[in-house]
């Protein structure tokens, strides 16, 4: 099976479809997006540049913002794989109740990169330095979202951005000093 997904990968890279980088061993690593929602407890506690800045020093771009309000529908089908537990209903008021930021973010296993950087949904199981350790307040006030695989983060996107608010920034370079360095590699 892991052959498959490398073949798999190895024929997008040759279309150019799968953008990759060579990290610090010189694996290569698929660059892709995810997106992350700053949930309404950790934009009412006013955390959005805290946490922003903790997305920045882990290698991941903002590529898409913006600040909105989830109406309860809209709140209820971002969530409908959840439908079925006993938490939806609170999950879905919570979730409208108050102004989230909704992100694109782009990096090297983005979705992996973020996950981890998430930590756990319960931010009480979360290990220190996470964001759900550090700005979440509980099970259900977890401060974050982030998209769990590729096909889910594409749908995730979609609910929140066309592809005409994304601005990828993977060969963007900027002037440092005398020499112009890629963002990625900051
Ligand atoms: P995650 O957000 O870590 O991907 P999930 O997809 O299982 O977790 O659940 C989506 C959200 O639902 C989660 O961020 C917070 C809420 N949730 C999950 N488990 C819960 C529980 N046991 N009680 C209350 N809310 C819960
Ligand atoms: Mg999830």
């Amino acid at each position: 099976m892991n052959k498959f997904f490398t073949c798999l990968l190895l024929v997008g890279v040759l279309l150019g479809s799968v953008p990759l980088v060579a990290t610090e061993n010189n694996a290569l690593r698929p660059v892709q997006q995810t997106l992350c929602l700053i949930k309404p407890e950790a934009v009412a506690a006013n955390r959005i540049g805290p946490i922003i800045a903790c997305i920045e020093a882990n290698r991941l771009r903002v590529v898409a913002m913006k600040m909105t309000k989830l109406t309860t529908d809209q709140a209820a089908l971002f969530y409908a794989a959840q439908k079925v537990t006993p938490f939806y209903k609170s999950l879905v008021g919570y979730m409208s109740s108050g102004p989230i930021v909704a992100m694109v973010l782009e990096g090297e296993d983005s979705i992996e990169t973020y996950r981890k950087l998430m930590g756990p949904t319960d931010p009480a199981q979360a290990p220190r330095g996470t964001l759900r350790r550090e700005f979440g307040t509980n099970v259900e006030m977890n401060a974050v979202h982030g998209s769990e695989s590729v096909e889910n983060a594409k749908k995730e996107i979609a609910f929140f951005f066309t592809d005409a608010q994304i601005y990828s920034r993977l060969h963007f370079t900027h002037w440092s000093g005398g020499i112009f360095l890629d963002s990625a590699r900051r």
